[in-house]
């Protein structure tokens, strides 16, 4: 405790957190990201290693919801016209079967398909915004910051995949809109373990400079100390 504050330990120093003013936001755990038999095992990724986060995220997610945080879920896609699909990101790749095409669970990338949607073992609760994003960042063309802002929102505790892509990209959106962000190393994950190690470091490097990295464990130890909190009603 700091002035009674809750400090969660993290790097490069000490997170204060306030519970108050602090939301979870889970970034693209989706079927095709992450599942095998989805689209970026298509690509030749090996999703064991973005597998690993399923069981810690799930902790925080289930201490987030009894502490009463605001939970938000993002989900990387596109409409089905593929009007806001850039072209530039259709033709990235050069890949046979890419945004928009058929896949292994439905249409890639696109939403209302299975392999867009959240895993089983995340799935959101009534009442927790998921949030639809056309690009990697959650704020760009998206209703985000006006949700943080209605609910009064200051810090980010941030999980999901991939680390150096989308989660990285949120980071430093964040960062620059002013909010503090606390990235959970056991919670997020990358196809490259190396891009994991590199992606983590960037944020904490030179005093924090996109915010802080920590652990699940420090998180969920502080949690467990504050009240149940009552569930709003669902409307
Ligand atoms: N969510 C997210 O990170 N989207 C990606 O496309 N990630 C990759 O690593 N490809």
């Amino acid at each position: 405790m700091e002035d009674g504050m809750p400090i969660i330990p993290a790097e490069p120093y000490d997170f204060l957190f306030e519970p108050e003013h602090a939301g979870l936001i889970i970034i693209d755990m989706q079927r095709d990201f992450v599942d095998p038999g989805g689209f970026g095992e298509a690509l030749g990724n090996d999703v064991s290693l973005l597998r690993k986060a399923i069981g810690p995220v799930g902790q925080v997610l289930a201490a987030a919801r009894r502490a009463g945080l605001l939970v938000i879920h993002t989900r990387e896609g596109h409409r089905p016209d593929l009007t806001d699909l850039p072209p530039s990101k259709k033709a990235r790749g050069r890949l046979k079967n890419g945004i928009g095409d058929a896949g292994p669970m439905g249409r890639i990338l696109v939403r209302g398909e299975y392999g867009h949607d959240i895993i089983d073992e995340l799935t959101p609760r009534p009442g927790e915004p998921v949030v639809d994003k056309p690009g990697k960042g959650a704020f760009y063309a998206t209703d985000l910051e006006g949700i943080l802002r209605n609910h009064d929102i200051r810090q980010l505790i941030v999980c999901g995949v991939t680390t150096e892509v989308c989660v990285n990209t949120t980071v430093r959106e964040a960062n620059d809109r002013g909010y503090d962000c606390l990235v959970l190393a056991d919670c997020v994950a990358s196809y490259f373990p190396e891009f994991q190690r590199v992606a983590l470091e960037m944020i904490k490097a030179q005093g924090g400079i996109f915010g802080w990295v920590g652990e699940s464990a420090g998180l969920i130890a502080t949690l467990a100390q504050m009240p149940e909190a009552v569930p709003p009603p669902v409307v």
